[in-house]
Parts: C-alpha cells; structure tokens; sequence
C-alpha cells in the first residue's frame, strides 16, 4: 500500500495567518510551491485570504491592533516564499501604493499596519519610510507612476503636510495622475475635503477598501 501524502490546502495556510503562527505559515507556504501550487493561488487564496480575515475582524473590534501585527508577521513569512516567485510568473498586482508618514512626523505603527494591509490585499506597496518631503513624494510619483499615495501623520502639527504635498502634487502637474488617500489619529473625513485628498480611512482595513473604491478594482 502507498503513503497517502496530503496535499497542502490554502485554507489550512489562511488559517495558521489568522492565529499568527508565522512559522506554521512559513513550513505551509513552502510545502505549497514544493507541490507545484501556483505562486498567485497561494497567495489570493492563503495569505490574501486569511488577511481578509483579520482585516474583518479588526474592523469588528474582534482583534486589536497585536493580533493583527502578529497576523502581518505570519504573512510576510508566508510573502517572502512567494514574492520572488510572483514577480517571475502571472500575478503582478496592477495597482501601486507610494506609502508615507508625511514630512516632520516619526510616528510609523500605523503606517506598517496599513501597508500590510495593502500588502496583504495584493497591491504592491513602495514605502518611503517617515518624515517624507513633499518634494521626495513629488519625485517619486514621477519615478514610480503609483496609482496611489497613502499619507500618514500622528500630530496635529504635521497634518498640515499632507495639506502640502498635494499642492506640490498640483504645482508639479502630476496630482490627477495619483490618487491620494490620507489618514492617522488626528485626520477625519472633513480634513480630507479641505485638501482635496481622494480619499480617508480611520484605519488600515478602511484603507485597503478605500483604494479599491478609488482604483476601481
Ligand atoms: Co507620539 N504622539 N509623539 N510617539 N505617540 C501621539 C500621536 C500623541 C497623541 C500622544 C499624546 O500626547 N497623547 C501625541 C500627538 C498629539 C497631537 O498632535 N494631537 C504625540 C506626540 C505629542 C509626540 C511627540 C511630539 C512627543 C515629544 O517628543 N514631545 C513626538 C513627535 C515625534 C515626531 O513625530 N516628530 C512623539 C514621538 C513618539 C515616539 C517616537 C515615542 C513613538 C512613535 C514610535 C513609532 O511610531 N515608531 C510615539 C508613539 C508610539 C505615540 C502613541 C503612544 C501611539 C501611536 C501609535 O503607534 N498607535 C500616540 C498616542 C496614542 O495614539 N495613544 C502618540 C498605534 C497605531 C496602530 O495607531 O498610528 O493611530 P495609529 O494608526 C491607526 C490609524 O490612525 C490609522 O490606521 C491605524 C490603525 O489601523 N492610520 C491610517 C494611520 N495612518 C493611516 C493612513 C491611512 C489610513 C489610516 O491612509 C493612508
């Protein structure tokens, strides 16, 4: 009689993200391409699944910010098998997020948070770290033609940058090639309209739904 050998199922990877098991997912996701699973089901149906998961349940106040760090962390396990393998075969994400905590302003939890999120939601995710100038968002939309620019800024000081980085956005002629979305503690919806942002989101969840909303996808 022959050893019955089971085959990795994407659920069982979904599951091991939600409870954050990053070495489960690691072992799982590997386990997965030995088998010839294609990379994108692995990671439509694994990761991207079960961070749909945790991104449902954040917003349900089900899991707290923690849960949802230690779900990102399995999933970068899980992404660092695949993404390699990704840019080599079909599912290359077709929208681009330029990421930033917004010139003056350290404060970056919330902005990971938020792009794993979107990592975690298949777009591809250009992070320009913390205190970002207007000029450098500037440069890099002309470099890297995002779709979209997710601002973030913690301080009620530096919120006022976003509010600048959008006008040089208009005064460099590139605003309407990008759409931008804003958000952190101190941001609201009615800040947003001032601006003239595209778009705001309370939170890294609501950020991911945002960009599909704007980007149509
Ligand atoms: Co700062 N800090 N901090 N701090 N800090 C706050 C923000 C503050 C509210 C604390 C307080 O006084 N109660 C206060 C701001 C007051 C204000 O302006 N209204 C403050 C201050 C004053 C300061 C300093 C000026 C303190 C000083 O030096 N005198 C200084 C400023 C430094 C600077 O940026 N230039 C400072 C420094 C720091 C640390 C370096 C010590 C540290 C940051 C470490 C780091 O980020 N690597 C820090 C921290 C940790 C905080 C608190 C305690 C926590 C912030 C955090 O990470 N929250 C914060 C008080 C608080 O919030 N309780 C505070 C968790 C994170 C997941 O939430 O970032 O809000 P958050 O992100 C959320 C949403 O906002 C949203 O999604 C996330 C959740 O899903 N979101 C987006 C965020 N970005 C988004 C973008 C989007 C959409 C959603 O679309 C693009």
């Amino acid at each position: 009689m022959g050893v019955v050998k089971l085959m990795v199922n994407m659920q069982e990877i979904a599951d091991n993200l939600i409870k954050g098991q990053a070495p489960k997912v690691k072992e799982l996701v590997q386990k997965a391409v030995d088998e010839g699973v294609k990379p994108s089901e692995i990671l439509s149906e694994g990761l991207i699944a079960g961070m749909n998961v945790v991104g449902t349940k954040f917003k349900a106040n089900e899991f707290y910010i923690p849960e949802v760090l230690i779900a990102a962390r399995a999933m970068h396990a899980g992404m660092d098998i695949v993404k390699p393998l990704l840019s080599k075969s079909d599912a290359k994400s077709t929208t681009t997020i330029l990421l930033g905590t917004v010139k003056g302003d350290l404060h970056d939890i919330g902005k990971n948070l938020v792009g794993m999120m979107m990592e975690g939601a298949g777009f591809e995710v250009i992070d320009l770290g913390i205190d970002v100038t207007p000029e450098k968002f500037v440069q890099a939309v002309k470099d890297k033609n995002p779709n979209v620019i997710a601002m973030s800024a913690l301080l009620t000081t530096t919120m006022t940058s976003m509010k600048t980085t959008i006008e040089a956005l208009k005064a460099a002629g590139v605003k309407d090639r990008v759409k931008t979305i804003i958000g952190g503690a101190p941001i609201t919806q009615s800040y947003a309209d001032e601006i003239d942002a595209d778009g705001y989101a309370p939170d890294a969840a609501s950020a991911v739904d945002k960009v599909k909303e704007l980007v149509n996808v």
